[in-house]
């Protein structure tokens, strides 16, 4: 957990160009990012067109989770 908030803490402020601690849709598509984009609805929880901190690191949680679970059921 904390070292997926250190990861979204730094994605965040690489794409937070105005340093205002949240995401809109503008920062996100002046990274070309064409994933976050489409990630952008299911990011923003509260649909208020704004990724703020929480949302991306619930986010980052949540997609976190998949690649653990298909590494345990490997071993
Ligand atoms: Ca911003
Ligand atoms: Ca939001």
């Amino acid at each position: 957990m904390l070292a997926n908030n250190r990861l979204s803490q730094a994605l965040l402020e690489a794409l937070d160009t105005d340093n205002d601690a949240m995401l809109s849709e503008a920062e996100v598509s002046v990274e070309h990012s064409q994933f976050l984009q489409d990630e952008f609805v299911k990011i923003d929880a509260n649909q208020d067109k704004m990724i703020d901190e929480e949302e991306f690191n619930n986010y980052l949680a949540a997609t976190k989770e998949q690649p653990i679970n298909v590494a345990k059921r490997k071993i």
